[in-house]
Parts: C-alpha cells; structure tokens; sequence
C-alpha cells in the first residue's frame, strides 16, 4: 500500500513506499535476531537520503509496536521481543553519525524518561530530532531519578524538559516531577509525550500550567519551530 503525506495535492510519497517495501523484511529480519539483514535495510534507506523521522516512526517505531502486539499475544517469547529492542537500539547508533543540523540554534533541552520507566527508545528518537533540528539535546536515558534531572536542569539550564512515558502506571510519578521541577525552574517549558498517553491520560496535564502533551514527533518539531 503507497500512503499519501498529503490528500489534498494526492502527492505519492515515495519515502513512505520504499519503507513500505522494506518492512515485512525488516519486520522478518527483527524477529529473527538478524542484525545484519536490519542493518542492510536501514543502511540503504539512509544512502538513499530518507528522512530521519520517516526512518523513525514508519520503520523502527512501527516495526516495534508490533513485536510489542506479537509479545502480547504470547506469539513471541520475551527473548525475542529483547533481541528485536537491542537490534532497534544499534540501528540508531546507526543513524546517529548522519544526523547533524546545518547550524546549531543556541537552544539546550534535556531529554529524559522518569524513574521506573525503562522504555528509552521514543525518549532517544526525540533527542535526536531535536538535534536534527539544530537543538543541543541532553539524552538521560531510561528510569531517572528527579535528583538526577533536577542537577543536569541545575547544571545547563535548558529551554526545553522533554518527558517520556511509556506506562500509564507511571502517571502519577511524572506528575510529581513535573511539580519539583517546576517549585525550582517555574519558566521551564516542559513537554510530556510517549505511550502512556495513547488512549487518554491527557485530561492529568490540562490544568498543569508550563507543561505541552505531544503525541507525535511531527507535533515536536512544530513546537520547537515556535522557539527560533
Ligand atoms: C521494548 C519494550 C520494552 C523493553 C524496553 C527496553 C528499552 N531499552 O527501551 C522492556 C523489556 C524493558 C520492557 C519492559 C516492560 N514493558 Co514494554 N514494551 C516494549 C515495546 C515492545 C517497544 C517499546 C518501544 O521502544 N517502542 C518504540 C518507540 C519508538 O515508540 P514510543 O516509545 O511510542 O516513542 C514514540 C512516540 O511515542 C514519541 N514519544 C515518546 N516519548 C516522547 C516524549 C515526548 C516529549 C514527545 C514529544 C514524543 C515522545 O516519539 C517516539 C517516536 O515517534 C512496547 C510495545 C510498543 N507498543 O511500543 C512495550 C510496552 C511499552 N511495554 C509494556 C509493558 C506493560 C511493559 C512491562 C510492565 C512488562 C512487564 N510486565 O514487565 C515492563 C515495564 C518496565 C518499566 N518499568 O518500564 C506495554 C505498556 C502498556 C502501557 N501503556 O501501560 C507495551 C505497550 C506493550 C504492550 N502492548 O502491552 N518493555
């Protein structure tokens, strides 16, 4: 199936084809274990100039919300479903040499996943895109603790706190960072995105003053475009 970017000028976009072509074999390669056949794909898109965020969201994400359903549904085991993470997480060390922005923008953000939540990869694909776009991202990984995001916001005060959230069981834990950090940094815009806001969630951050749920990547860089 070709998917349009736009239907109003009905323009084919030939990226999301060609990822098309790719993803049952990229899909095949991930459950499988074979690192070498993803490489192969991702490789070749890259060569080809394919959009980062394409790459990101149409193949990696997709491909991984799918080994998440098969895991679900007992289809696969826990092993695998940890081999095909591990592979996705070398294939953005992959991409990561190629991604640079013609100019850097002077603007800082630290990017972070709170504590107890080990699902990194959305939070990393998010630090990259803000680097894509000129941004000097701060990448904290998986399960931080507030004392850690607090001294990293201490030490190199940001214009922006990206936090992500994979587990609604976590909601309540964000909303107490998002409060510490806003008793010491009350003007730091923060944005909350990722999973655990799928089906709901938002209605928790609406009365939150300085604080943005995002759904997507491309939501992202519209945001960021406003900071310029
Ligand atoms: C890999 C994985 C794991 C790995 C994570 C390892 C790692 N290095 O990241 C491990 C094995 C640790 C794991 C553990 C668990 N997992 Co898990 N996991 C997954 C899986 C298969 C893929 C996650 C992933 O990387 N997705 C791809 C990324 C790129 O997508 P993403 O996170 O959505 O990010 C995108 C957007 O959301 C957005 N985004 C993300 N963050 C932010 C932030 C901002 C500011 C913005 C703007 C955008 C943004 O940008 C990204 C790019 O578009 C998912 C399945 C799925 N549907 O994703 C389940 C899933 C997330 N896991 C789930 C569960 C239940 C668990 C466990 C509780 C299982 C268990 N019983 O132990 C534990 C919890 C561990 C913990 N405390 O965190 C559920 C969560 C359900 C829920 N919402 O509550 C899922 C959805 C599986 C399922 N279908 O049930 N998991």
């Amino acid at each position: 199936m070709i998917r349009t970017d736009s239907a109003a000028t009905g323009t084919v976009d030939i990226w999301s084809a060609r990822i098309e072509e790719s993803y049952d074999r990229h899909l095949e390669f991930l459950l499988a274990g074979d690192r070498t056949g993803c490489s192969g794909i991702v490789s070749q898109l890259l060569d080809d100039g394919i959009p980062i965020r394409k790459l990101y969201v149409e193949l990696l994400q997709r491909s991984l919300y799918e080994v998440g359903v098969l895991w679900e549904q007992n289809r696969i085991s826990v092993a695998r479903e940890h081999v095909a993470t591990a592979i996705t997480e070398f294939l953005l060390n992959l991409v990561y040499p190629r991604i640079f922005a013609d100019e850097h923008c002077g603007r800082t953000a630290v990017v972070a996943c709170i504590a107890n939540e080990q699902h990194l990869l959305g939070a990393r694909m998010v630090a990259d895109i803000l680097e894509l776009n000129g941004w000097h991202g701060h990448f904290l990984g998986a399960n931080t603790t507030a004392t850690e995001l607090l001294s990293l916001i201490t030490e190199t005060q940001p214009d922006l706190l990206a936090l992500s959230l994979s587990l609604r069981s976590n909601l309540p834990s964000l909303l107490a960072v998002v409060d510490l950090v806003q008793q010491s940094f009350p003007e730091l815009a923060i944005i909350v995105g990722g999973q655990a806001f799928r089906s709901g969630g938002h209605e928790l951050l609406a009365g939150l003053h300085g604080v943005t749920q995002l759904t997507s990547i491309d939501q992202l860089e519209e945001l960021i475009r406003r900071f310029h």
